[in-house]
């Protein structure tokens, strides 16, 4: 699961300010006279510092703790912000919010032992004054995490505890249609880092009450990974950190507009990434192979040394055969 899903957004220092000093002033105590005057200061400070205080600390509880979550969503985090930044930032509101409760409770201390009205109304205005200065410190880290907040929504809501079968193939071989035809039930799109479609994320059933996940990768593994910059490589690599085999999907009638060379180009870049996985070869599109035999016979002929199922995802022909190896492959994940 996710473990960013939660995660709050800090609102800007200027309206945090606002927030609490619109709380701090809401109070309800009424009465005139020394004693009514001082509680109503004492209740306006406590409703201010402890609104600022809160609203540091939600967002510093909505993260999950960093050293302890998965492989898969590290190196996708990784991907995304600068982990040590984040860590340093989520450091900064907590100690702020730490220190804006114990300048509370000083200047609570010293509301009470005073009976002069223009002091009370100086310490009210220190504590509005430090409450400030403390928050306008930590500026440049509550931007920070209102910055990476909408990159960190790009994580998708993937299982890493259960295999997955993750599609790779150059566009148009078929990989879309063959993650419908495995899956049970509708595949949903998830949003993954660096691509504009985002993932379709299907489910497949293993018997004996197991599932898999079905993960399509649109724009992530259809071309040479050498073409890829650090970061983007980074976010298409944290597949490996999840359990299961992959599916290279290849058109040998070259309809797809990909020739088989360079298709074998990208499959073999792939098999290389993920050597220590599971891979077959999804040959795609049996149903109109008959008007290209040369292609056919020169994409055996490369395939010695793979693993390979014909299948027509159109017709669903050698679907049947394809789901029972995958089936085959997973039960001992
Ligand atoms: N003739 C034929 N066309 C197919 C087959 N599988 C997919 N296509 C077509 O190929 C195109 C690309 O398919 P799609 O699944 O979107 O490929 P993706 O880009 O790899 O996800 C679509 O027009 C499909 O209808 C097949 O088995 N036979
Ligand atoms: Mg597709």
């Amino acid at each position: 699961m996710n473990p960013f899903e939660k995660i709050l957004r800090p609102p800007e220092v200027e309206r945090i300010v606002d927030i609490s000093a619109r709380r701090g002033m809401r109070s309800s105590r009424g009465g005139v006279g020394l004693s009514s005057a001082r509680r109503r200061e004492i209740d306006r400070v406590r409703r201010m510092m402890d609104t600022s205080s809160a609203i540091l600390m939600s967002v510093v509880r909505s993260y999950p703790n960093l050293d302890s979550i998965d492989r898969f969503y590290l190196d996708l985090l990784d991907s995304l912000a600068d982990r040590n930044k984040l860590k340093h930032s989520l450091g900064a509101l907590s100690w702020a919010s730490t220190t804006i409760r114990k300048i509370k409770r000083e200047i609570i201390s010293s509301l009470r032992q005073t009976s002069d009205p223009v002091e009370m109304e100086r310490l009210r205005n220190m504590a509005i004054a430090r409450m400030n200065s403390i928050l306008r410190r930590i500026e440049p880290e509550i931007n920070y995490l209102r910055d990476i907040y909408s990159e960190l929504r790009k994580i998708p809501d993937i299982r890493t505890d259960i295999p997955c079968v993750i599609l790779s193939g150059m566009p148009n071989t078929g990989k879309s249609s063959i993650t419908q035809r495995i899956s049970t039930g509708k595949p949903e799109v998830a949003p993954y880092p660096f691509t504009t479609k985002g993932l379709l994320l299907g489910h497949m059933d293993l018997g004996n009450f197991r599932m898999a996940q079905v993960i399509d990768t649109p724009g992530l593994l259809d071309r040479p990974l050498n073409r890829r910059n650090k970061l983007e490589l980074q976010a298409i690599t944290a597949l490996k950190n999840l359990p299961g085999i992959i599916l290279f999907v290849l058109d040998p009638t070259e309809t797809c507009g990909y020739s088989v060379r360079e298709q074998m180009n990208v499959l073999r870049d792939i098999s290389k990434t993920f050597s220590e996985k599971g891979l077959i070869v999804v040959l795609n599109k049996k149903d109109i192979w008959g008007d290209f035999p040369d292609k056919v016979r020169e994409t055996l002929a490369f395939l010695s040394g793979y693993e390979y199922i014909e299948v027509s995802a159109l017709t669903g022909d050698g679907i049947d055969n394809l789901i029972e190896r995958i089936r085959n492959l997973l039960r001992s994940f």
